[in-house]
């Protein structure tokens, strides 16, 4: 059934209902007519984001990026991709946001205002790559359940707050933590208060990292309502499932975190290579820790048309918790490859920038793929990477279209 049709069979009351005020002049609407306010919400003007963005799911809200867009070496706001577990919560009230630490590691549990956070510890201002575990699961076969993301659920923005160590340390935590794990305010899509949509976290080395940030901004203004506002645990090279918004608590645990997907087919992988389709078992099954080296084309766009026989290319590469070590690419299907220039990144975490300039022989299609290594000598794979049941980790190389006309 169509919406519209779907309004001519509700009720006034119900439609009065559903547009939260009453229909002042219901009986002059015309019969069957659909009230402009039932429409659904225009997610680009409610998260102030390009109108080139993709939405992949409306409940919960998600939403990727496509290569070109990622084009600033620092993501705004308008280009980052949304990826939501649960219900975003309402009703943020920032002067009672507290932050507790907690679990069975701490010394005792503290509780910090945003006030507190702000002014008992130094604030630090990291660029971190965050990228969903499951960005390019749409090619995997047999396919993934879940959102298909293509290639635009990553980002690399500018995180500001305070370290989570610093915290830790002024919390005391005990000798036999061994990991922290995030609770946060957004609420299960089934309704029920008991279920956390999502609850996740790292070992106690990653979180003690000078990177590790409990964010307050990012990109200079307060974090956006969708990205967590106002508090985000921020771990970049991760997947970013681990980097909590709207964040209320962190547990800090004797054992690894038990939290809602931390277990099962999320986030993890088969601990050894099977094939395609396979079964496996909960206990084969490890967590992803480090995301894997990877980079995407950023100018120009895929399909581009191209007077000269001479392109300018440039774009982004990372390697979770590594640097990137070397940038290639190739416009003969890979039997060829001509290293491009690699910039350092801004910091630990960020992705790198890469350029090159590229000369075509002569009229006609190319295609232009891109291939990182990172500093452990690791590439990319020109084809999918190993399947898994939930489809995470393709770190496939980048490839575009273009024509010299
Ligand atoms: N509280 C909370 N934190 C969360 C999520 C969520 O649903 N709820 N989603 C996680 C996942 S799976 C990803 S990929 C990133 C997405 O971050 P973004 O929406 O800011 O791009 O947030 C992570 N943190
Ligand atoms: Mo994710």
């Amino acid at each position: 059934m169509n919406r519209r049709k779907f309004a001519s069979t509700l009720s006034l009351a119900s439609i009065s209902a559903a547009l939260g005020a009453e229909l002042v002049f219901a009986g002059q609407m015309p019969k069957g007519y659909l009230p402009l306010g039932l429409n659904d919400p225009d997610p680009f003007s409610l998260f102030q984001k390009d109108k080139d963005m993709v939405v992949l799911n409306e409940k919960p809200w998600n939403m990727e990026a496509k290569a070109h867009l990622l084009n600033d070496r620092v993501t705004p706001n308008r280009f980052m991709f949304i990826r939501n577990n649960g219900k975003i919560p309402k009703n943020i009230d920032i002067s009672n946001w507290k932050l507790t630490i907690d679990g069975e590691s701490v010394q005792q549990q503290k509780s910090y205002s945003l006030k507190e956070l702000q002014t008992n510890f130094t604030s630090y201002s990291y660029q971190l790559t965050l990228e969903c575990g499951g960005n390019g699961r749409s090619e995997f076969n047999p396919p993934a359940k879940g959102n298909q993301w293509t290639i635009g659920a990553v980002s690399c923005a500018k995180w500001t707050g305070v370290r989570l160590k610093d915290v830790l340390r002024d919390v005391g935590i005990q000798s036999d933590a061994v990991y922290i794990g995030y609770h946060s305010a957004d609420t299960h899509l089934s309704g029920d208060p008991n279920k956390e949509p999502i609850s996740r976290g790292v070992p106690i080395a990653k979180a003690l990292e000078d990177e590790t940030l409990i964010a307050y901004e990012m990109n200079g203004g307060p974090i956006p309502l969708v990205h967590g506002h106002p508090l985000r645990l921020v771990c970049g090279g991760w997947p970013a499932s681990v980097s909590g918004k709207w964040l209320q608590r962190i547990s800090v645990r004797n054992k690894v975190h038990d939290g809602a997907k931390m277990g099962g087919s999320s986030y993890r992988i088969p601990c050894e290579a099977v094939a395609p389709g396979s079964k496996v078992k909960d206990n084969d099954m490890c967590i992803i820790e480090s995301m894997p080296v990877k980079s995407l084309i950023t100018y120009p766009k895929t399909g581009a048309l191209l007077k000269k026989n001479i392109l300018q290319i440039n774009g982004h590469a990372w390697a979770g918790e590594l640097q990137v070590e070397k940038m290639e690419c190739s416009i003969d299907f890979g039997s060829t490859w001509q290293v491009c220039k690699l910039e350092k990144p801004a910091n630990r975490l960020a992705w790198q920038h890469f350029a090159a300039t590229i000369a075509f022989p002569k009229k006609g299609y190319y295609e232009v793929w891109a291939r990182a290594t990172d500093e452990h000598g690791k590439s990319q794979p020109m084809v999918l990477p190993g399947w898994n049941p939930k489809g995470y980790l393709n770190n496939a190389c980048h490839r575009i279209a273009v024509k010299v006309v």
